[in-house]
């Protein structure tokens, strides 16, 4: 990527709207752009930060759109440099006749994620902050949402600061003594340094267990309507979406397919999976229904297990509970709005929800429940920091190694060098999350994924 160029990109999506923003980056853009803009009241320079009305007109002086001018002076822009933004009205040929006037007038196209680099690579954010806006743009909950915000906010990288001072600190401590190799650090030292580091790794651990829900918030979470035939899947899959997405009859087999739908359940964005009822079946489109299902179990977060609670358990609720054992799962009593026939056997009774599809009871409950057995304790705290990305947990884990190889060095009394690189190491880990250690390669990569115009 050439820094120097003049970038260009539609900032807003595909498609037909009231207005369109083509926005454009670089040293120079404001010439650049000021000599295809007739403004309605005239002007020598542009003020920053202020809208001028006016038209744009293509090289040949011929009209293209009635637009708004806005120029941001850099630093004080999205990616510190100088950028202009064109308002257009929201049609595909207009933006496409606004790019070109741009491109022909010598502005380069950016590339995906371009803009949000330039950002970074200013200085403006560091690289959790570049990828916070990706998340931003793609949250499906408000949660999610609001851990992008906190994380573009600087929350992450905060915290990983005030870590990499301890880090630093001890460093510079035993640096200080490198040169007198005859000489014991003093023990002041060694304990300040094991206090420091020893919480550090708490930290960071709890940091790096977190990811376990921030993944939840970052991915989704995926749910599995499990039981046998008829108990009520596809009517709760209804009951959760509140609409008549799957079919239900009284006929048992009726779902073959797996269907998939997104909702969110207490501010976590939830892929609600619907499948066929478990049970032996020589029908082959059945089977296949089944054996999809089973396949699921292992991938889903959480397993709704449902039985039908108006009638008695029997061997086919007992074989589908028994798929379950290994994994996350909830015991569902459905059709709660029906006399139950049978008392539930010990052991489920206890840890049964009971709902009703067709009268909403129980649903709030299940919901409650779900988010239950999915959040932990300790990362309900609305101010402790979630990591929602694998590649921040990776570089958190490394972290974490370095530094107990570190306290474990330091108990053997092991060379000064050796304590030295291990602490150098853990400040590159985390360095690799905030893009102070990161190479060209992941860069790129971690840009590329964004869309084009970001
Ligand atoms: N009274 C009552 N009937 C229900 C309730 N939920 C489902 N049913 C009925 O139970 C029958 C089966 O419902 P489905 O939702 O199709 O059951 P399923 O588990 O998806 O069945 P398969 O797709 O065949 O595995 C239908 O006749 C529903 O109307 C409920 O809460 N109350
Ligand atoms: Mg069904």
């Amino acid at each position: 990527m050439d820094l120097q160029d003049i970038i260009v990109a539609i900032a807003t999506p595909p498609g037909e709207g009231g207005v369109a923003i083509v926005r454009l980056s670089g040293q120079g853009c404001v010439v650049l752009a000021q000599k295809h803009f007739r403004a309605s009241r005239s002007f020598d320079q542009p003020v920053t930060h202020t809208l001028y009305h006016g038209s744009l007109v293509n090289i040949d002086g011929g009209l293209v759109d009635e637009v708004m001018f806005v120029y941001m002076a850099g630093p004080r822009s999205f990616t510190a440099e100088d950028v202009v933004e064109i308002h257009c009205h929201g049609g595909q040929q207009i933006v496409s006749m606004v790019m070109r006037t741009f491109i022909q007038a010598g502005a380069r196209l950016a590339l995906p994620g371009e803009f949000s680099y330039r950002a970074f690579v200013n200085g403006r954010i560091d690289l959790s902050q570049a990828e916070a806006i990706a998340d931003l743009i793609h949250a499906r909950s408000e949660k999610s949402h609001s851990l992008a915000l906190s994380q573009l906010d600087g929350q992450l990288s905060q915290a990983l600061y005030s870590n990499t001072k301890t880090i630093r600190n001890a460093l510079s401590l035993i640096e200080a003594w490198i040169d007198f190799p005859e000489e014991e650090l003093p023990e002041e030292d060694i304990s300040t340094i094991r206090q420091g580091i020893g919480d550090s790794v708490d930290l960071l651990r709890s940091m790096v267990n977190s990811y376990n829900t921030g993944r939840l918030y970052s991915e989704g979470v995926s749910l599995l309507l499990l039981g046998k035939p008829n108990v009520g899947k596809s009517s709760l899959m209804n009951a959760l979406l509140g609409e008549n997405r799957a079919i239900v009859t009284e006929i048992e087999g009726t779902t073959r397919d797996l269907l998939e739908e997104g909702l969110v359940v207490n501010g976590l964005p939830v892929r609600l999976v619907d499948t066929a009822g478990l049970r032996e079946s020589s029908d082959p489109i059945e089977r296949e229904g089944v054996l999809r299902a089973r396949n699921r179990i292992s991938s889903s977060d959480l397993v709704l297990l449902l039985v039908d609670g108006s009638r008695p358990l029997d061997d086919e609720d007992f074989s589908a509970l028994e798929l379950c054992r290994s994994t996350n799962y909830i015991i569902v009593g459905t059709k709660s709005d029906l006399a139950a026939k049978q008392a539930l056997p010990l052991g489920i009774s206890e840890k049964l929800i009971r709902i009703s599809s067709k009268t909403g009871a129980g649903l709030d409950l299940l919901r409650q429940e779900i988010y239950e057995a999915l959040i932990s304790d300790e990362s309900r705290d609305e101010n402790s920091v979630l990591l929602t990305s694998q590649r921040h947990q990776a570089a958190a884990m490394l972290a974490v190694d370095c530094l107990v190889r570190f306290l474990d060095a330091l108990d053997q009394a092991l060379s000064l060098e050796f304590l030295a690189t291990d602490l150098r190491e853990a400040l590159d880990a985390l360095g690799d999350i905030t893009g102070e250690t990161t190479t060209e390669d992941v860069l790129s990569d971690i840009f590329s994924r964004f869309c084009i115009g970001k």
